[in-house]
């Protein structure tokens, strides 16, 4: 069971983090606030204790603190964030993850991102991206691996981060887009896959017998309700222009 969750305030120039979605609408930034606001209410739901980081302007991304680290119950992992302009998001998350956890650190020329990390009991996925690379991967694997966990990685080659299109949803079950259904790595999970039309609903998130989902994807809402864990859902519209997804808003302690 998780007890915590450490969140960051959205700045209000989020919209100026990096995206390769092309949406038709300017971001709004009352809008990120409430849709900020429902996912703390959520993960309140779920029963943890939110912990609430101050904006970071210099940093648009940094909201999306999933990226800066690896939370296992024994260890943090600080990570190298992939992308120039989040190298630095890192170092402010320390202080707080010191207060629960040992910490270990990614060096370079290794990069992680949060977001390509799947935990499904001690076994982690390590995605190998355009944000992680071999090296990060082979480092937070071999750390991980110190404190009794397995570990694999996967070639992402579609969408941002692996979990963008893969995510574990409990009852040893993955719920992944069709860009993933022949992964070797996968194979042993039960898996609910994804129609194409909804694919970003791939980006939910377990929390404790919760599982947070975008709104608007009846059929994978549909799919999921056979799991009988409690179902939220929860509007991203201005999340999702950013590349962002329910994972990525939070690290679960
Ligand atoms: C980025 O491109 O880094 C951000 N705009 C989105 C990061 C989303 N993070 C995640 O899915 N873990």
């Amino acid at each position: 069971m998780f007890t915590h969750a450490i969140v960051r305030k959205p700045c209000k120039n989020f919209g100026r983090g990096l995206t390769t979605t092309v949406s038709s609408e300017p971001t709004d930034y009352g809008r990120m606030l409430k849709q900020h606001a429902a996912y703390l209410e959520a993960l309140s739901t779920a029963g943890l204790e939110v912990i609430i980081l101050d904006p970071q302007p210099e940093y648009p991304d940094a909201h999306f603190v999933e990226d800066t680290a690896v939370i296992t119950p024994d260890v943090a992992v600080i990570t190298i964030p992939g992308a120039d302009a989040r190298r630095g998001e890192e170092a402010s998350i320390i202080p707080v993850l010191t207060k629960f956890r040992k910490i270990e650190r990614i060096q370079k020329p290794g990069t992680v991102d949060g977001g390509d990390v799947l935990q499904v009991g001690n076994h982690f996925f390590i995605g190998i991206s355009e944000r992680t690379n071999q090296e990060g991967a082979e480092q937070l694997g071999r750390i991980l691996q110190s404190y009794g966990n397995t570990w694999t990685t996967v070639n992402v080659g579609a969408g941002l981060h692996f979990k963008s299109g893969v995510n574990y949803v409990g009852r040893d079950t993955l719920l992944v887009t069709s860009d993933f259904t022949a992964t070797e790595q996968l194979a042993g999970y039960e898996q609910i896959v994804l129609d194409q039309a909804e694919s970003y609903a791939a980006n939910t998130l377990l929390v404790n017998e919760h599982l947070l989902m975008p709104a608007g994807y009846p059929k994978t809402r549909n799919q999921l309700e056979s799991l009988d864990l409690t179902i939220i859902e929860l509007e991203v519209s201005e999340i999702r222009k950013m590349d962002g997804g329910l994972t990525c808003m939070s690290l679960r302690i």
